[in-house]
């Protein structure tokens, strides 16, 4: 059996707050309130189609996407949940346009987490995984004056924390700060999350490609012409790669992190209102950017990493191509020119 079977996700933060010289235990309790409003959104999740959750609730979001009624329940849960932690001093969700404040009755802390509250909720109808996803900063202003839009617009490489939760055939919470990735399994039965996915690390090079290929007209040549090495380049790379696209960023990157492989959603001429690919810097990019790093794999816009992009506001768009370090470097290679392929 394994030495890491039994051990809980409390276990883990304790031992990491003990190993961190002058922690004062904040870290640990914004951890806990995840974690807590996690469980909340798996239980709510876990009874769509019983209660009255399930579809849209009617509105549009800041995105200008349709709004569903599970999307807005994951959304208020986070929200209640780190604001009575006391430990944020500000919260961004995708969901909603302007940085959240922190009701009055809760104390200020020091921490900024910005999150999509349920991720690639188009699926959630068709019972399809669906995820929370969320991403860690410290202040940077002083902790008696107002949080300032610096402290909110870091950039990635910022980060002190950063994860997600897929609610798919179990709930298993995969996160990092900053020593390595760790995946924890829920227990139903106990309620308690589990070390299942000790030190995760990618494979340096895999033979999974998803994007959605229907925006193939849309993009630039490069884009086109990798994507097509990939699927036309056997003679060249010797590999038989497999098109794995769910359409929950969740559930495919959590996929090609465990088995290896590429993941893009590039920049595509499709929606003149986002010319940079539709994924979010701050709530999507970002924190799986940190995940994959740490995992030792790559994340790029094409042309300059991930972590080091400046965000100039907080929904800023940007084109995601993340995974195994060989395919995302073969991708570079070709948006800069360096490789081409003609399919015959
Ligand atoms: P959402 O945050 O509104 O759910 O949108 C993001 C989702 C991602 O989970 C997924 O990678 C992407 O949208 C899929 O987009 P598309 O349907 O254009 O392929
Ligand atoms: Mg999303």
């Amino acid at each position: 059996m394994s030495e890491n079977v039994g051990i809980t996700i409390s276990n883990h933060f304790l031992l990491n707050q003990q190993l961190s010289p002058g922690a004062t235990g904040s870290f640990t309790r914004l951890l806990q309130a995840l974690v807590l409003a996690c469980k909340i959104i798996q239980r709510d999740v876990g009874k769509a189609g019983l209660v009255d959750v399930l579809g849209r609730a009617g509105t549009i979001n800041v995105q200008g996407e349709e709004v569903q009624k599970l999307d807005e329940l994951a959304n208020n849960t986070v929200k209640r949940r780190l604001s009575a932690s006391g430990e944020v001093c500000a919260l961004v969700s995708e969901e909603e346009a302007d940085i959240i404040e922190i009701p009055r009755q809760y104390p200020r802390g020091n921490y900024i987490v910005h999150f999509d509250p349920l991720d690639g909720s188009s699926n959630i109808d068709a019972n399809v995984s669906i995820g929370t996803i969320f991403s860690i900063y410290r202040r940077e202003s002083l902790p008696d004056g107002d949080t300032t839009m610096k402290d909110v617009l870091q950039p990635g490489h910022r980060q002190v924390g950063a994860g997600y939760i897929i609610y798919g055939s179990s709930c298993v919470l995969v996160f990092s700060t900053g020593q390595g990735v760790n995946g924890f399994t829920l227990d139903p039965s106990i309620g308690e999350f589990l070390l299942s996915h000790p030190n995760i690390k990618t494979p340096k090079k895999g033979r999974i490609y998803s994007v959605n290929e229907g925006n193939y007209g849309y993009w630039d040549d490069q884009t086109r012409s990798y994507v097509d090495w990939i699927k036309h380049g056997y003679s060249e790379h010797g590999i038989h790669y497999s098109s794995r696209y769910v359409g929950s960023l969740v559930a495919d990157f959590h996929r090609n992190l465990l088995y290896g492989g590429i993941f893009l959603y590039p920049a595509d001429f499709k929606d003149p209102l986002k010319p940079k690919g539709k994924l979010r810097l701050m709530c999507e990019a970002n924190p799986l950017a940190y995940l994959i790093e740490q995992a030792g794999g790559l994340a790029t816009t094409g042309t300059e990493r991930i972590l080091d992009v400046q965000p100039n506001y907080i929904h800023q768009r940007v084109p995601l191509i993340i995974g195994s370090p060989d395919d995302v470097n073969i991708y570079q290679e070709f948006i800069q020119g360096q490789r081409t392929f003609q399919r015959s």
